[in-house]
């Protein structure tokens, strides 16, 4: 009979569910009630303010609230004072980010305290690695929605409607810039057509608090300007961006900057010209100047010659600590590598003690299995950000070298590489909203907690009102218990088992080449430079496995202060989860645990399989609380995931087998591919 009443239950729920496909993102509208605003001034942004009050107010029917300007010392860039009925700042951002946290903690529940809430970077930005024609690098959720490929200068009111969603999405969770183009930048982006298109949606963004920003090639003065040369100290050079710069601020006068890679992956830098990184970013950094313009410099740089790529960056940038302008920032990617599901943080942070750092993460999950995978990312970010660096003694945390708190920084920054594109749902994977949202969370308080925002976020976005009203509080309470714990548990160990089944032990950059999804441990076509392939990294052979990064190796862990340096040199000392970042241990080596280091491996990859399993388990069961187009859409996700993540382990124990020579434990689950014809349909793929 119970069984009966629940499922009836279930059922009565399950009709309410509207099908959602996800656009609405976190802001979902909800019926909200009668409210007066005060507010003395008038301006965009605080018009928008008024609207979202408007639009979501959920406290007392009725209710006034004051907005007001005011001198507060104790605000800092566009934070904020809020009360049940008043939100002050020192500028109308500061109030429209008061109204966005007034209105979260109404929906999720969560008081209201009377308390200053500054952001911990003056600058938190997205990175989107868009093309002129419309492709997304590492984009696996549609189309650039900024640029695309026909009629590529026409702006449509579907754009705009699209753009001023974006906008609103930013500003809810405080994101106030974004670099409208890739990295690996194409010249034309300073041509006019671009630059007239960049006004459009810089004065759709403007109101919601975002600057717009763009990524440049070094070498555009000789691609668009015909010079002879782009070397950074040529005086035609030096007037050829100045004028540039100039035109952007007539057409876009707030704009925010400028984001280089330069000498880096085949793209043109200062050294081509036998500079410096310093000599090209301080040259931008003083055309900039006048406008109150940055420039984002990226650290993103090794060539093949290094013996070990994690070094190069440090080695090549810590000999100009103090030679950059004031409004330079370094922008570091979190891991000395690259994007990978583990690395130890960069060693840069906290060590260039004279320069601003700000620290770069991939919210696109180039890495992390795409949009197929559900990877929640923030404890990642979290783990790198709560990093000592011990730099300035203990506590000298990542987050605390980057945020002004340690070292004087003119400009305090924080980027994403945004992982949002045309698809209804943005980002491809329901769950990989949830990054987005992470990333404008931890960027305004680099405290946060990832469960704190796993829990606002499944609240904003899952909750299900319509049910609520007509369930009433029993509804809430099995929500609360069936719902939101299960799948925020999920979301909270969902980069540990992916790091488990895809890099466990410190292993890195074993992952299929060119598009990086699944496994390739194996390839290592001849020729080809050997740091793009995966034995590199691995340095897997009958006598074992790891990268030699210790005193007696590379001496990588010569670039972190003490006593990290020691810490990470001793297999004994070192974290088991950078253990095979920095050491190559024998097949046989005994972990904390007593396994071998081979069974510790096999036992790892095998509990990311049975992690995924539990979470499709999981998944399942909250059925009756998820709206049937985003339950379909992330159960088939999770199916894909699984057999992804079964596929890494096969093809890593088999592939790493014919070293170890040793069996797969015989508790654990037998492959249930052959690696020969993993391989074979790898290669017939990277070769296309
Ligand atoms: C690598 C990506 C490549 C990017 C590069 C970068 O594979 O597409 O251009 O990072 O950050 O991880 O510049």
């Amino acid at each position: 009979m119970k069984h009966l009443f629940s499922v009836c239950c279930s059922l009565f729920i399950t009709t309410l569910l509207f099908a959602q496909d996800g656009h609405e993102l976190w802001l979902r509208s909800s019926k909200s009630q009668p409210v007066n605003i005060v507010c003395s001034k008038k301006t965009p942004t605080l018009s928008v303010a008024m609207d979202e009050l408007r639009r979501g107010w959920q406290g007392k029917s009725g209710a006034t609230i004051t907005l007001t300007i005011t001198k507060e010392k104790a605000l800092k860039y566009d934070g904020f004072k809020l009360s049940e009925n008043a939100v002050q700042a020192n500028n109308d951002k500061g109030i429209l980010y008061g109204v966005y946290e007034l209105l979260r903690r109404q929906q999720t529940g969560e008081n209201i305290t009377s308390e200053v809430n500054n952001p911990s970077y003056e600058t938190r930005i997205l990175n989107h690695w868009d093309n002129p024609d419309g492709s997304v690098e590492r984009g696996y959720a549609g189309h650039s929605i900024f640029w695309r490929k026909d009629e590529a200068f026409t702006v449509t009111s579907q754009d705009k409607k699209l753009w001023q969603e974006y906008a609103r999405a930013n500003a809810s969770v405080g994101i106030n810039g974004t670099v409208l183009n890739n990295v690996n930048a194409a010249p034309q982006i300073l041509n006019a057509d671009y630059l007239n298109r960049v006004k459009v949606i810089a004065e759709i963004l403007r109101p919601y608090g975002m600057k717009v920003y763009l990524s440049v090639k070094f070498s555009s003065p000789a691609l668009l300007g015909k010079l002879k040369t782009s070397d950074p100290l040529d005086p035609e050079v030096i007037a050829w961006w100045k004028a540039k710069i100039k035109e952007i601020y007539s057409i876009v006068p707030d704009f925010g900057g400028l984001l280089v890679k330069a000498s880096s992956e085949g793209q043109p830098g200062p050294q081509d010209f036998g500079r410096t990184h310093a000599d090209g970013a301080n040259m931008l950094a003083d055309a900039l100047k006048p406008y109150g313009g940055i420039v984002m410099w990226r650290a993103f740089v090794y060539s093949p010659n290094d013996k070990d790529r994690a070094k190069q960056a440090y080695n090549e940038f810590m000999p100009l600590d103090g030679q950059f302008r004031d409004n330079v920032i370094i922008q570091v990617k979190n891991g000395p590598i690259d994007f990978q599901p583990r690395e130890p943080f960069s060693p840069l942070f906290g060590a260039m003690k004279n320069t601003s750092v700000m620290p770069e993460f991939q919210i696109t999950q180039e890495y992390l299995g795409h949009a197929t995978h559900l990877v929640f990312l923030a404890p990642m970010w979290e783990e790198c950000l709560q990093s000592d660096t011990y730099q300035k003694g203990e506590g000298s945390t990542v987050a605390r070298c980057t945020d002004g708190s340690i070292y004087q920084q003119n400009h305090t920054a924080i980027a994403g590489v945004a992982n949002i594109g045309l698809d209804a749902n943005w980002c491809g994977h329901h769950f990989a909203q949830a990054n987005w949202y992470a990333f404008g969370r931890l960027a305004w308080n680099v405290n946060l907690k990832s469960e704190q925002i796993a829990e606002e976020w499944l609240r904003l976005t899952f909750y299900n009102d319509s049910s609520a009203r007509t369930g009433s509080s029993d509804y809430n309470a099995s929500w609360t218990n069936d719902f939101l714990k299960p799948v925020k548990q999920m979301m909270l160990d969902s980069r540990e088992a992916a790091v488990n089944y895809m890099t466990p032990l410190g292993l890195h950059h074993i992952m299929s080449a060119n598009e990086h999804y699944g496994p390739g441990p194996w390839w290592a076509p001849k020729g080809m430079r050997a740091d793009w392939t995966p034995p590199y990294y691995h340095q897997a052979s009958v006598i074992g496995i790891g990268f030699d990064r210790t005193t007696k190796g590379s001496d990588a862990v010569e670039q972190y202060h003490q006593p990290l340096a020691s810490q990470f040199n001793d297999p004994a000392t070192c974290p088991e989860k950078f253990l095979l970042w920095f050491h190559h241990l024998p097949w046989n080596y005994t972990m904390k645990s007593g396994r071998t280091l081979w069974d510790e491996l096999c036992y790892d990859y095998d509990k990311g399989v049975q992690q995924v399993r539990s979470f499709q388990k999981t998944w399942d069961k909250v059925q009756p609380y998820v709206d049937s187009t985003r339950f379909t859409a992330v159960q088939r996700s999770l199916r894909s995931q699984c057999q992804n993540a079964i596929l890494w382990k096969d093809a890593c124990l088999l592939y790493f087998q014919q070293f170890s020579r040793m069996p797969i434990p015989y508790a654990l689950e037998r492959p249930v591919n052959n690696l020969d014809e993993i391989i074979k349909n790898d290669s017939r793929r990277t070769a296309e």
